[in-house]
């Protein structure tokens, strides 16, 4: 039996980065879902674990974190060991992990607030309803896709020429955008963006969480 557990939501992309984490590492877990709808997340027996009542919550025994870059960081270095030398998603190198963290904060803090702003109001309702703030949105992320685009001209994917932690943050939220008609022209009018965005999509680890998500 699996003694690592991933609490969450297969329609959360915090948790689906996690999933990818541990295919990523081939570690053995359980998943077991929280219903968000039906308040799981705000029980005693979960704010025990998770205080801010959110999801996903990562569980190894008596170690559980809370916050899905945090998971994403930790294994890649428990289980580095665990790829061929040369491809963790982590550095040993102390000066190109602080390239790999500042694209993991630019992830946080600027990609998937951008990602979520346009998502949030991309429905008739809310766009008749608020038609500037919608195009602020997307003209925010835009900016944020075009600097995506300029440093994608400096390698193959966003640190560095090897898929790293920063990479597969990006996973959910770039599926998203891809597969919803009204956004994928933003990622498809950006040809280094598209090409990274469709190589790191079909990478095995991201295409068994999408087969989680389909039940097979
Ligand atoms: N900083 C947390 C944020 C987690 C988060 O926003 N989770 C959402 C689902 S993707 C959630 O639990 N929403 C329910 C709530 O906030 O009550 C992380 O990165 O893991």
């Amino acid at each position: 039996m699996a003694i690592r557990r991933v609490y969450g939501s297969l329609d959360s992309p915090n948790t689906l980065k996690v999933l990818a984490a541990m295919f990523e590492h081939d570690i053995d877990f359980e998943f077991v879902p929280i219903d968000i709808e039906a308040g799981e997340n705000k029980r005693p027996e979960f704010l025990s674990m998770s205080p801010f009542g959110q999801i996903p919550v990562y569980e190894d025994g008596p170690i559980r974190q809370f916050e899905c870059r945090g998971v994403v960081r930790s294994t890649a270095h428990e289980y580095a060991h665990r790829k061929p030398a040369g491809q963790e998603i982590i550095c040993w190198e102390a000066r190109k992990q602080a390239l790999i963290a500042n694209w993991i904060d630019v992830e946080d803090l600027k990609f998937e607030p951008a990602v979520l702003a346009v998502l949030n109001d991309n429905n008739p309702a809310a766009m008749a309803d608020n038609h500037h703030h919608h195009q602020s949105a997307e003209a925010n992320l835009c900016k944020v896709l075009d600097v995506y685009e300029a440093q994608l001209k400096k390698h193959k994917y966003l640190v560095m020429d090897k898929f790293t932690a920063a990479d597969l943050l990006h996973l959910p939220n770039l599926q998203t955008l891809k597969d919803n008609p009204t956004t994928r022209s933003l990622v498809d009018a950006r040809p280094r963006v598209s090409a990274w965005a469709d190589e790191i999509l079909t990478r095995p680890s991201w295409v068994k969480v999408v087969n989680m998500i389909k039940g097979c």
